[in-house]
């Protein structure tokens, strides 16, 4: 009774922010995103004669279980009708907390791994449904390539899956660069924040308002390649999610100095002929939206910005894999 799956954390183009519903995590919008080849947690699940459920994420017991991951393990384990207790060692490859959507490939990674190892043989779509429970995010870092979580309508959330829009393969000239303005762990948790959004910002509704078109244009770049589409798309989605965050009561403002710099800049170099786009989430990282061609002048012109950068190009979904963590 023991799993291992790897996988990729995602980068949303449209965001998600907000829940209509918290205990079935079902949002008000759809959203669309892309995997992110590089940029991945690995997770072994066993159940077994333990006398407790023990979770190592990077060589640290769990703490604070803010995405409730024990809980979501009983979830699975319910499904299943075992009752063995389970051990859980996570691995990820990049800075957990700090913005760069580590609850997403984390959750992923478990959904599937412990599925698996509690003797579930779940389709891509139940995966993806169970995985949203974990975390909302968590449901596109199941498929590969760019993908969409649809927001469903129905109450018992058996409409709210996530599913590729376009394989990696279609695409493999799109990068995104994450620049890492800070590996500090963030003040505002996204699940309190989004929370705390819904309730006090007066923008919250005018966000809801502008998604469904924000979805249509995104499906449609996606879909012809175009770039400028895709990118101005992400980039004043990025923007008006921020708005909601920054006219929270309390304010959320996740942006750094170092994050205002590279948005400046990018403005700038557009000005100049050379086509990036930002876009941020709940941290000071910035994501850079770019084509291949373009990487190596950017990367020059973001060394005099910042220090580290990790360059994704659009990524495989969760799968298993028998290199065990133990
Ligand atoms: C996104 N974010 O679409 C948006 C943009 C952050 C900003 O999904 O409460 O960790 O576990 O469902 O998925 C982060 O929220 O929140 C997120 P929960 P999650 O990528």
């Amino acid at each position: 009774m023991k799993a291992t799956a790897v996988a990729n954390a995602n980068i949303a183009l449209v965001k998600y922010w907000g829940k209509r519903n918290k205990e079935l995590i079902l949002p008000f919008n759809s959203s669309i995103s892309m995997v992110c080849d590089g940029l991945h947690t690995k997770t072994t699940v066993e159940f077994g004669d333990y006398d407790e459920d023990s979770i190592k994420i990077n060589n640290e017991e769990l703490q604070k279980d803010e995405k409730d991951v024990l809980g979501h393990v009983e979830r699975i384990r319910k499904i299943a009708g075992i009752n063995k207790k389970a051990k859980v060692i996570s691995e990820a490859n990049f800075p957990v907390a700090a913005g760069l959507a580590s609850s997403a490939s984390g959750l992923a990674a478990l959904t599937l791994a412990a599925s698996k190892a509690a003797g579930l043989d779940l389709s891509e779509r139940e995966l993806t449904m169970l995985a949203r429970q974990g975390s909302g995010s968590a449901s596109r870092s199941i498929s590969e390539g760019f993908g969409i979580w649809n927001k469903g309508e129905k109450e018992d959330g058996t409409d709210s899956f996530a599913e590729t829009i376009a394989p990696k393969a279609h695409w493999p000239e799109f990068r995104m660069i994450a620049c890492i303005v800070s590996e500090a762990k963030k003040a505002t948790s996204s699940r309190a924040g989004m929370s705390q959004t819904v309730k006090t910002s007066p923008y919250y509704e005018g966000w809801l308002k502008t998604i469904d078109q924000d979805i249509e244009n995104m499906k449609e770049g996606i879909k012809k390649k175009d770039f400028t589409l895709v990118g101005s798309t992400a980039e004043a989605n990025a923007l008006k999610m921020h708005a909601t965050m920054i006219t929270t009561d309390p304010s959320i403002i996740y942006w750094a100095p170092g994050t205002m710099e590279i948005m400046h800049s990018i403005l700038q170099w557009r000005e100049e002929g050379l086509e990036s786009y930002f876009t941020m989430d709940a941290g000071p990282q910035v994501k850079i939206l770019c084509l291949e061609k373009d990487l190596e002048e950017i990367q020059k012109r973001l060394s005099n910005l910042v220090k580290k950068t990790i360059v994704c190009k659009p990524g495989d979904g969760a799968r298993l894999t028998e290199d065990h963590l133990f």
